[in-house]
């Protein structure tokens, strides 16, 4: 085991920790922005410190097309290559490929896919996954796992399950460097209650330095998400870090966390940022909106990041749609969001007054109560 997990305050089910990794010590909840081809789009590395990013998460089905896992252990490693001191983590890659490329095809060797590069078939096994994480260097490392959307229903959803427990095996047995890389295995199951249970039990039996729930944040209600999060998160070990993979809209963060989880990671931020859309207290801000053509208010006017402390709604709503600086200063509000939710969350754990955090992030978020 690569990492220290202690917890440092509670409120009841909510957590707050401390979490060593070879490469940063961080405090959860903690949300983890998404840089897929080893970059977060628009930011510059010394951005994203300033900023308070503490993990950043890569992509090893990107990064293994580009500029190839042989290439960045030659170089040293991701932390160097794109020259990011602090924690990184990346993904298996099978997520990736089933949700990007919809041709690929899951078996019992692993996962087929057309390359995007020369268009033959290609085959990512969870022992080459691991291989290549292994190059990539990254702190935290993600078993290869077989997810089915939680909107479909029937055998697949056991299947995949039970397949993610098969593969879980072969992962632990390719990986070389668990001193230096921890693995975090990965709950599946769908929405079913049983599932998930005999998921839970199966990976905890391998005593990871890490577990993550996935298989979420897909279509389905925020109750049958929520209920999930709560199952896991109840029969998971207290002492190691709880993942939810694929989440960032501000109230599941937050709902989850009180949940007692305590990783995130979503493209949502950036993503949102590249559409015109800022993180506020009150929800969203959509700058390309007419309304903030002579508007001159910062985009909001409680947030103490670079970007509010320079720049109107209205020079960010000319730039938006014309310049990268738009949606660049855009990632760089939304980031500075996401890490002082977390920064929050953390704090008014640790001193006891995370309800009222709580009850002050709804009551902004939904003013009319509904
Ligand atoms: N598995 C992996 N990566 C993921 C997810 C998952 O279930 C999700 C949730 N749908 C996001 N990213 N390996
Ligand atoms: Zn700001």
């Amino acid at each position: 085991m690569a990492l220290r997990f202690e917890i440092l305050g509670r409120f009841n089910r909510a957590r707050a920790a401390q979490l060593t990794l070879p490469h940063f010590v961080c405090q959860t909840p903690l949300f983890m922005p998404v840089g897929t081809q080893g970059t977060i789009k628009g930011l510059a590395t010394n951005q994203l410190e300033e900023i308070g990013c503490q993990i950043i998460l890569g992509n090893t089905y990107h990064l293994a097309l580009r500029p190839t896992s042989e290439l960045i252990d030659e170089l040293g490693g991701l932390h160097q290559f794109m020259n990011w001191p602090r924690a990184l983590l990346t993904d298996s890659g099978g997520f990736q490929m089933v949700s990007l490329l919809h041709l690929a095809d899951i078996t019992e060797k692993g996962v087929t896919f057309q390359s995007p590069v020369d268009g033959k078939p290609m085959l990512l096994t969870p022992e080459e996954s691991i291989q290549i994480q292994n190059r990539i260097g990254a702190d935290i490392i993600m078993a290869l796992d077989d997810v089915v959307k939680t909107t479909i229903t029937g055998p697949r959803i056991e299947e995949a399950m039970y397949r993610t427990l098969r593969w879980i095996d072969r992962c632990i047995a390719a990986h070389k460097r668990p001193h230096e890389q921890n693995l975090f295995g990965i709950v599946q199951g769908g929405l079913d209650p049983v599932l998930r249970d005999i998921c839970v039990r199966g990976l905890v039996d391998r005593n990871l330095p890490g577990y993550a729930i996935g298989g979420l944040a897909g279509g389905e209600s925020k109750d049958s998400f929520w209920r999930v999060v709560a199952q896991c998160t109840a029969a998971l070990p207290e002492d190691k870090p709880r993942y939810v993979m694929g989440v960032g809209y501000p109230l599941d963060i937050v709902v989850c966390s009180a949940l007692g989880a305590d990783m995130y990671d979503c493209v949502y931020p950036t993503r949102t940022a590249r559409f015109g859309t800022a993180l506020v207290p009150e929800g969203v801000l959509k700058l390309k909106h007419n309304a903030m053509a002579d508007d001159t208010r910062p985009i909001d006017p409680t947030c103490a990041c670079m970007v509010c402390r320079t720049y109107s709604r209205a020079y960010i709503h000319c730039l938006v749609t014309k310049d990268a600086m738009g949606s660049q200063l855009l990632s760089y509000h939304n980031l500075y969001y996401m890490m002082k939710l977390s920064r929050d969350l953390h704090t008014s754990i640790i001193e006891g007054r995370f309800p009222e955090f709580v009850c002050n992030f709804l009551r902004m978020m939904f003013p009319k109560g509904d």
